[in-house]
């Protein structure tokens, strides 16, 4: 019996969203009551809570400061800060706050590895996940990835890969002995974060309690900052040392490494670019830790190519190629793409970019603009300001919408030329997400192709 949700207490799931309504089903499958509160008036899955739960009362609109002060415990969706003031007041009386997370953890009858980091999360979660199951284990996978983790929950499985975000891990104190990773910190939901140590602070959380840490020995930020004495494996794309991972060069071949041991020729890996190196190099170090096995894991590297649009190939069209890489949402993740895609001897890319900025500082795309970009695209509700920041840097327009700005896009590409969607930036000022926007540039390079 969870000692998080005691029995005669009374529960608010806060958000009305893909992890309230897990939450719900969970506390639901354990017997406990809750009532629901999201401050938006028209939630989108209202009716789906409705339905599934007629008797569950749902408190609707924005939330008044003493909202939650009669309640013992709170679960707190991700997307809501934990500064809303009816959050404030209720951690100042005492109210026992959680996430999704730790109840997960506190139930998960296997061993977890939890991934974070500004990118690349989802791919090695994903890739973790399908190590695991060449493995021949039963692995639950899921998290930030899209899958809220409660779901999961299930005797069988052997295994749990779990994508985390900073704001899923806010509430995290106690990963109970999880094998925890981060992969990289670069500047995100500079929105939600006052700076970039708050950001730092919250993806710091991962390593509470972790029986194993894995880190990226090229990204400082990532180093763990721990007094208690765990087991530590790093990666990064440079020679490793004993009992860590990287790249050795053997007779003029580059050779993903554990030590001094060779293990598969970069050239064979099924997913492309640098970053995604230093993602194989973090699976591995999370599979060693978890026990996978080395040649199933190796097998699966030579057969993953990826999730859509993160740097998907979509159509070559006149002699120039699209790629979406809609899942660059954030700088660090299109510098990668920028880095990835671009000709060290001519401007060969034309980017399209923007959406909503989250109060990024756009001066960090300045060196791989001049270096590689013929001419930036933008769109979206934060184009202008990007336009005025980035001005002088390579040739910019400033567009309506992403069609138009595929439509530019097209008019200046050469043949050779890389057309290359990765915005920088959230999507939510005209999509539903990533995926939507993703979607939206598919099918406009379709049209072209047509
Ligand atoms: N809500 C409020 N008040 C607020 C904010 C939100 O009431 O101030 C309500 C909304 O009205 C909505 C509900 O909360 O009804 C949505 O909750 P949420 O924003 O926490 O989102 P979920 O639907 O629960 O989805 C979350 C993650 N979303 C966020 O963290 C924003 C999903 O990650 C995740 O897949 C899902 O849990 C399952 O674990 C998405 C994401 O965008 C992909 N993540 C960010 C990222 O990757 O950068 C962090
Ligand atoms: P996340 O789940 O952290 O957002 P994804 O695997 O979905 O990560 O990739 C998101 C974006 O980041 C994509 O644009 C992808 O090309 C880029 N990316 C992936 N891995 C890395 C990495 N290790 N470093 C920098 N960018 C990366």
């Amino acid at each position: 019996m969870t000692d998080m949700i005691a029995t005669n207490r009374n529960t608010a799931i806060l958000g009305l969203g893909a992890t309230g309504l897990s939450v719900a089903r969970f506390l639901s499958s354990i017997g406990k009551p809750f009532v629901f509160a999201d401050s938006r008036t028209a939630p989108p899955r209202l009716e789906e809570a409705r339905e599934s739960y007629p008797d569950v009362p749902v408190v609707l609109g924005s939330f008044e400061a003493d909202l939650l002060l009669g309640f013992d415990t709170v679960v707190v969706s991700p997307g809501i800060s934990l500064e809303e003031p009816a959050l404030v007041a209720a951690q100042q009386q005492k109210v026992k706050l959680l996430g999704d997370v730790e109840l997960f953890l506190e139930h998960a009858k296997a061993p977890v590895v939890l991934i974070t980091g500004s990118n690349g999360k989802s791919t090695v979660t994903k890739l973790v996940g399908e190590m695991a199951q060449a493995s021949g284990l039963k692995v639950g996978v899921g998290g930030n990835l899209g899958t809220p983790m409660l779901d999961l929950l299930d005797d069988e499985n052997q295994l749990y890969v779990i994508e985390l975000s900073s704001f899923q891990l806010e509430l995290v104190t106690d990963t109970r002995g999880a094998i925890s990773a981060i992969l990289n910190i670069s500047p995100d939901h500079m929105d939600r974060y006052a700076d970039l140590q708050q950001y730092h602070a919250a993806k710091h959380r991962i390593f509470r309690g972790a029986s194993q840490v894995i880190f990226n020995r090229q990204d400082a930020l990532t180093n763990p900052l721990l007094s208690v004495a765990v087991k530590l494996c790093n990666f990064g794309l440079n020679r490793p040392d004993l009992a860590n991972f990287g790249l050795l060069d053997e007779e003029g071949e580059t050779w993903l490494a554990y030590g001094l041991k060779p293990l598969m020729r970069s050239a064979e890996l099924a997913l492309k670019g640098r970053h995604n190196i230093a993602n194989a190099l973090a699976a591995l170090a999370l599979g060693q830790a978890a026990g996978l096995d080395m040649a199933a894991m190796l097998t699966t590297l030579t057969r993953f190519t990826g999730l859509s649009h993160r740097c998907e190939y979509v159509a070559t069209v006149d002699g120039v190629t699209y790629i979406d890489d809609s899942k660059g949402t954030n700088i660090g993740a299109t510098v990668a793409a920028l880095n990835g895609f671009g000709e060290d001897d001519r401007a060969n890319l034309i980017l399209i970019a923007g959406g909503q900025g989250k109060g990024q500082n756009f001066t960090e795309l300045k060196a791989p603009l001049g270096k590689f970009v013929k001419l930036l695209a933008l769109f979206g509700e934060d184009a202008q300001s990007i336009a005025e920041t980035l001005s002088g840097t390579t040739q910019i327009e400033t567009l309506a919408s992403l069609q138009a700005a595929v439509d530019c896009a097209r008019a200046v590409a050469q043949p050779g030329d890389i057309v290359l969607l990765s915005p920088a930036c959230a999507s939510f000022d005209m999509f539903s997400g990533f995926e939507e926007r993703g979607r939206c540039f598919q099918q406009a390079v379709t049209a072209v192709a047509a």
